[in-house]
């Protein structure tokens, strides 16, 4: 069994959060750092305390006690240059990871400047400079957070003269407020699908696929770099944050200016459905897979069948009348596209644990009114896996950006030919233009599969910054980390 006492509980289960804050910073004395790990490694909140957590917000809920369990739980990551710094030399076995994703974010398509070889992301300040690691702290409000963050800051000495790291910026995610609490920016409901990982939850839902621990923890069971790794490096995972804005006022421009024309329609409705097949699930979190042509609240709000479905053999029939291939979900996750006939592909390396947050205020009315963006606003985006060069490296890459994928998708019998007249396109949520193409999708109008739309040239989503850590096991925190 996995020993959860030994795995950092933003891994798996999740740090419970209304709000949470990153704080990135640099090692200044590794020494003193080391020394100072000591008196941390007792905060760091393990998935065996997330269980605890839950079953308290579980009884708090029970006895229908006001407000929230105050709570502030707290991980900590590491980047390859974090590592160099502290001295530890093992090689990960992971390229993006020792690359850092400022050298990747190229590759990963974000615009930026190129100066002969030299690529530059359009990314903010800090995010240019050297990070060696990530402390971040989840809690019920502020309050509990910067209590929280405060007793860290003051174990490692920030900002006096003996201090063993300093800041390089920290960003903070907020939850939104009311009742789209569990909805992103853009209004889609959040959080409905990840993998379950053998050995830690239980009882999947229908439809919620279970891969074996070792694609997302390293050295278990399904790891296939297992053998190449330190053994210091089980039952650690990586963690790949971007810093990602989304343009609200010009994506719901972008749906009101193209909404779907179908018979008994309304606009708002052709509008709605646009949004949804872009996604692939409506802003309740209906799966259109399911429910093509009409939201169904009460489908999206049923655990037991809002993910309990496929793309089925659509792929052979060359079918997008329910859900586009470019649709968001679709791209990221393609279940039955890859493992189905004929592939029968296996895309258990492909999954990523999923923890993003919000940040950014509300849309104002000065911004809805102008149809332009004056404040930031988006996703933290985080997600675990065993490897970011098979996970969200690869996602971003070979699926996203990809306009023809999953259509050029390889089988053992070689690839599948091109289906008449369809280029899939880009994910349009955030799939980026590498290159400078013409960014399409096909298939958003559920009567004419073929039909492409053009996507403006501004990209609904904006990447800003970004890093890849590796979030240690406590043993490892405790023997490599530590003195
Ligand atoms: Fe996505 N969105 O609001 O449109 N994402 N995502 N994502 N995403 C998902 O199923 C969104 C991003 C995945 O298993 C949902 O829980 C936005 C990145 C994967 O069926 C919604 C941003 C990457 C899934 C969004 C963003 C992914 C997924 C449906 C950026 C990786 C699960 C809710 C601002 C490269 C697919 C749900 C599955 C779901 C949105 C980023 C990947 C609504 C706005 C960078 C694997």
């Amino acid at each position: 069994p996995l020993d959860l006492n030994n795995i950092q509980g933003d891994i798996l289960g999740g740090l419970p959060k209304r709000t949470e804050t990153y704080f990135f910073f640099d090692v200044t004395n590794v020494d003193q750092f080391k020394a100072n790990m000591a008196q941390f490694i007792p905060h760091v909140k393990t998935s065996a305390g997330i269980i605890k957590d839950r079953e308290a917000i579980k009884e708090h809920k029970r006895q229908k006690r006001p407000g929230l369990v105050p709570m502030a739980a707290v991980n900590v990551s590491f980047s390859h240059l974090g590592l160099q710094k502290l001295g530890i030399t093992d090689d990960l076995s992971d390229n993006a990871f020792t690359t850092g994703q400022r050298k990747d974010a190229e590759i990963l398509g974000d615009p930026g400047s190129k100066n002969g070889d030299a690529f530059t992301p359009a990314w903010e300040a800090p995010f240019l400079k050297d990070i060696h690691g990530v402390i971040f702290v989840a809690g019920d409000c502020h309050g509990s957070v910067n209590k929280k963050l405060d007793e860290i800051k003051h174990i490692f000495g920030v900002g006096t003269s003996h201090a063993s790291i300093s800041e390089v910026t920290h960003v903070r995610g907020d939850v939104r407020p009311g009742d789209v609490h569990a909805h992103e920016h853009f209004g889609f409901l959040d959080g409905i699908s990840n993998p379950a990982v053998d050995q830690f939850d239980q009882n999947p839902f229908p439809g919620q696929d279970s891969i074996r621990p070792g694609f997302i923890l390293a050295k278990e069971n399904g790891d296939s770099r297992a053998a190449a790794r330190p053994d210091w490096a089980k039952d650690g995972s990586f963690l790949t944050f971007r810093y990602l804005f989304q343009m609200v006022p010009e994506f719901d421009d972008f749906l009101e200016s193209n909404p779907i024309v179908l018979p008994g329609l309304s606009r708002k409705e052709g509008s709605e459905l646009l949004g949804a097949r872009i996604v692939g699930r409506w802003k309740s979190g209906a799966p259109i897979e399911i429910t093509p042509l009409k939201d169904d609240p009460k489908l999206a709000a049923d655990a037991q069948r809002n993910n309990n479905f496929d793309f089925g053999d659509s792929l052979v029939r060359g079918d997008q009348t329910k859900c586009p291939f470019a649709a968001h979900i679709r791209k990221t996750y393609p279940r039955n596209d890859l493992e189905g006939p004929p592939l029968n592909a296996d895309i258990d390396n492909r999954r990523i644990i999923r923890r993003g947050i919000q940040f950014g205020p509300e849309v104002t009315s000065q911004e809805h009114h102008d149809k332009k963006t004056h404040h930031g606003r988006g996703l933290l985006f985080v997600c675990y896996s065993s490897s970011i060069d098979d996970g969200f490296h690869f996602i971003q890459e070979s699926w996203a950006n990809a306009p023809n994928f999953p259509v050029n998708a390889v089988t053992s019998a070689g690839p599948i030919p091109p289906l008449d007249g369809v280029v899939p396109g880009f994910d349009a949520i955030i799939g980026q233009k590498v290159g400078g193409g013409i960014r399409q999708i096909s298939g958003t109008n559920p009567n004419d599969p073929t039909t492409n739309i053009t996507l403006p040239d501004q990209d609904f989503v904006v990447p800003r910054g970004g890093e890849y850590f590796f979030s240690p096991s406590i043993t490892a925190l405790k023997t490599k980390f530590a003195i």
